[in-house]
């Protein structure tokens, strides 16, 4: 199955506190910001790379609420790395895939993700403590 790194999802207190930081050390532009309420995040994605299938990002999340995924994490270890996202050029096939390797996964068809992108979620506990996200990018126009 052909995979790349799509993005590394970072739990920030004060997202623009962490855009701040982010760009100045490593020059990034920020490339898509958006407000999810499904998910409970303001988000911000940091432009690294492009490659083969797609670019890959830095996604800077600030949870909207404490009782949300980012809220919680951030509550019980503090902000730094959330999850790890993979780039997959077909959403449902990763999952069935996956899933048929006994991973759990958190979502039963794709959710709505940054720029336009359609997402899964795979139980950390089965990934070897990474929370995992399966992302099909937006088709280029
Ligand atoms: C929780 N655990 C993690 C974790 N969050 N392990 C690694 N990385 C994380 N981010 C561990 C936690 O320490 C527990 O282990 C165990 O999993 C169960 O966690 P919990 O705190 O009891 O349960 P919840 O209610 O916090 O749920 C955790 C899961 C939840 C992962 C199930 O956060 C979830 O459904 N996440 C998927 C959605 C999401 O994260 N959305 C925000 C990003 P111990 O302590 O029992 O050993 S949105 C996004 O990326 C977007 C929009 C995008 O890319 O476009
Ligand atoms: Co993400």
């Amino acid at each position: 199955m052909f995979m790349r790194i799509d993005h590394i999802g970072i739990a920030c207190r004060d997202l623009e506190e962490k855009i701040e930081l982010f760009s100045s050390l490593f020059e990034l532009e920020v490339v898509a910001r958006e407000i999810n309420e499904e998910q409970g995040v303001k988000e911000a994605m940091l432009h690294v790379a492009d490659g083969e299938g797609g670019g890959s990002y830095i996604q800077l999340l600030e949870p909207l609420s404490e009782d949300s995924p980012v809220g919680k994490f951030i509550a019980k270890r503090g902000e730094g790395v959330h999850h790890v996202a993979f780039g997959v050029p077909d959403v449902e096939g990763a999952m069935a895939t996956i899933g048929g390797k006994g991973v759990r996964l958190l979502d039963e068809r794709p959710r709505h993700g940054s720029m336009g992108s359609r997402i899964a979620f795979l139980h950390p506990k089965d990934v070897g403590g990474m929370l995992t996200e399966l992302v099909e990018a937006a088709k280029q126009q």
